[in-house]
């Protein structure tokens, strides 16, 4: 099937879309397929913005790539059997695009989207069409459609409208109305009057057409597939006029069943502007009922009111196919759309078992929801960092001293000089050179049951105790039997006589502010047992913490006990500290970048090499000394 002057669109018409308008585009592959198309309506797509590049469509079930150009030359030279252009220019560049596009002898059809295309642009295009010989329809139009063939951009609609009107086979009626919603209106009465629509082009809104209804209905008239045709005009212009010409001077003869809407504009007492440009009757001869007078006098088949158009067009057709003018076309089985998985899921159709949950944050909406708190209130409400991590750690609003404690917790765990394990990793991985995130992973992963990883452990190692009713010297006692260290004590070089500050601080501010401190009293007792043993056996920050944190969620009223206990066990505790102390590492991958010192080297003297040659078993005998070369 080729493309000739009265038919632009068949099956194997193809088309560049100018503009990234991928739910059209779409729109075009989906009608494609429902037409069982060979291959798709949508050879390329122009945007002038993006490098050349190709974009995910789907055809039918699967995906398929479409090119991406950014110039119509690079894309008419790669699809020279493009004939087509659905051109969604703005209304301000639609004039240049349009004019490069005429350039191209290969394409004959623009379909001009764009509404608001200034009047002296619009003439100018048109002027230029004729010159051309280009087929223009619009502006400020969907476009059209031919079934088994081609959708221009989003005529016709969703994809549920388009079966739903039978647009995916042909039939013997071919229309032309102004605008989308008048296309589809006449779509669904064609529909179910007639064997369906061959072929409909809204000529679009505007004073200045592209191209007139009697353009569409000479080519109608010269298409043999077309047995009966659809106007559908509206109040304003006299286009109409030139269509009872046609007719009464012989050009055209197929019947044409026809109304102009609009004819409610006599019941207004001034001139109205109806939703189009040009729908405004500027003189008597532009009103609706003026020109259905003269198309009914020139023999069109005009009914007494819209409402009865679809009973006309039904016996007209009816009374063809009688006498033998019309051999409708056979119906064909209804295609099944592929329907996309948002919106399907969007009118509740389907459900998947989702792979994540999550319960604590939502980012979907118009605004960030920390635990249900939008963030906004999160400001109003000057929640601070303590509100914010009880929402995303704890799902609720803690009582404002909890907060203060665990913007406490953070703040003197934040660093405890470069000496210790995890700021010292850092250090060392900065100075080999590495990123932010490395250094900081590396101190954080010093993190354990020695060092600062030991919140957790103690805040189940003294709430046991305390639950099982040990006295403190029974729970040392137990634990050294079990030859086990108690977390939550000890410290390098902390001690009963060199006290960690921070130990008091916060152990003051709990006995000020919580309702109960029984785990920390507890730790205490056990503290003043260790501490007889050895000074430095103090309780220590990651201890403190523990046993207070133990507290807080038995005793503030804002946990249950088996969420208490839950967040103990599943490492919560041990994430304060981790939090914390990254601000410390993160303080010092920054100082080290900022003084630019090179790789680190540990000195040999601070090294002892205690090597196989010189190393002497623990029983002095010789047979423990590795010979060096006994393998020779
Ligand atoms: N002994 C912290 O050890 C340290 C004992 C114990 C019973 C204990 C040690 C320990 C438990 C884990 C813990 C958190 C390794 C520490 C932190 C953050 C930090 C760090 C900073 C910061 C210190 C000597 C004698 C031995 C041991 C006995 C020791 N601990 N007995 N329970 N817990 N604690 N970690 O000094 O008879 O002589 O054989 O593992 O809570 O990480 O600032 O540095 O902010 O960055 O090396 O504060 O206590 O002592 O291991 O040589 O032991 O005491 O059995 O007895 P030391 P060791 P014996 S806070």
């Amino acid at each position: 099937e080729i493309e000739k002057w009265y038919s632009p669109f068949t099956a194997n018409t193809r088309s560049i879309v100018f503009g990234m308008q991928p739910r059209a585009v779409q729109g075009m592959l989906d009608f494609d397929y429902i037409c069982k198309r060979k291959v798709p309506s949508v050879a390329c797509i122009v945007y002038p913005f993006s490098g050349n590049h190709v974009q995910k469509f789907y055809w039918g079930t699967q995906e398929t790539l479409l090119p991406v150009f950014s110039s119509l030359s690079e894309a008419n030279a790669r699809f020279p059997e493009v004939s087509v252009v659905v051109n969604f220019s703005s209304c301000r560049s639609v004039y240049e695009s349009t004019m490069e596009m005429m350039a191209y002898p290969n394409i004959r059809t623009i379909a001009i989207i764009a509404e608001g295309v200034p009047e002296r642009r619009a003439r100018q295009i048109i002027a230029a069409a004729k010159k051309t010989n280009v087929l223009i329809i619009g502006p400020a139009t969907v476009g059209g459609i031919k079934p088994g063939c081609f959708k221009i951009g989003n005529t016709g609609g969703m994809m549920d409208n388009i079966v739903a009107s039978k647009l995916y086979h042909p039939g013997s009626v071919a229309y032309v109305s102004k605008s989308g919603g008048m296309s589809n209106e006449i779509n669904n009465i064609v529909s179910r009057t007639t064997d369906g629509v061959y072929e409909g082009v809204a000529i679009g809104g505007d004073r200045y057409p592209g191209s007139t209804f009697l353009d569409h209905l000479l080519r109608y008239q010269a298409d043999p597939n077309v047995k009966l045709m659809v106007l559908l005009g509206e109040v304003g212009g006299t286009e109409e006029y030139r269509v009872v010409e046609a007719v009464k001077s012989g050009r055209i003869t197929k019947p044409i069943v026809a109304w102009c809407i609009g004819t409610c504009a006599k019941m207004f007492d001034t001139e109205v502007q109806f939703g189009h440009a040009g729908a405004l009757a500027n003189s008597d001869l532009e009103t609706a009922d003026a020109k259905n007078t003269a198309l009914r006098s020139a023999g069109v088949l005009v009914p007494g009111t819209f409402e009865e158009l679809p009973a006309l067009l039904n016996l007209t057709f009816s009374n063809m196919v009688q006498q033998g003018l019309i051999v409708p076309t056979p119906e064909v089985e209804a295609p099944k759309i592929p329907i996309d998985y948002a919106w399907a899921q969007e009118l509740g159709l389907i459900r998947k078992p989702a792979s994540f949950v999550s319960t604590i944050c939502d980012d979907r909406g118009q605004e960030l929801l920390y635990a249900g708190m939008r963030i906004s209130d999160v400001f109003k409400e000057d929640i601070g960092i303590g509100g914010v991590l009880s929402l995303l750690w704890f799902k609720r609003r803690l009582p404002d001293y909890a907060c203060k404690f665990i913007e406490m917790i953070l703040m003197l765990t934040a660093d405890h000089g470069p000496a210790v394990s995890g700021a010292h990793n850092t250090i060392v991985t900065a100075r080999a050179g590495k990123d932010l995130v490395s250094s900081l992973c590396s101190g954080l992963l010093t993190i354990g049951d020695r060092f600062g990883g030991a919140l957790d452990g103690a805040a189940e190692q003294f709430s046991g105790a305390y639950d099982k009713g040990y006295t403190p010297r029974q729970f040392v006692d137990n634990m050294r039997k079990k030859n086990k260290l108690i977390l939550g004590i000890g410290h390098k070089i902390k001690s009963r006589t060199n006290p960690d500050l921070r130990v008091t601080i916060i152990t003051e501010y709990a006995r000020q502010h919580f309702p109960q401190t029984p785990t920390l009293d507890y730790a205490i007792a056990v503290e003043n047992i260790t501490t007889s043993k050895k000074d430095n056996l103090i309780l220590n920050v990651d201890g403190a913490i523990g046993t207070l944190f133990v507290d807080l969620l038995r005793y503030s009223g804002a946990f249950t006990a088996d969420e208490a206990q839950e967040y103990a066990r599943i490492g919560t505790l041990n994430g304060l500290f981790v939090l914390g102390r990254s601000i410390g590492f993160i303080g010092h991958y920054l100082d080290q970048r900022r003084l630019k010192q090179g790789l680190y080297r540990h000195p040999w003297d601070d090294i002892s090499y205690l090597n196989p040659t010189t190393f002497t078993g623990m029983n002095g005998s010789t047979n423990d000394r590795i010979q060096v070369g006994a393998s020779k």
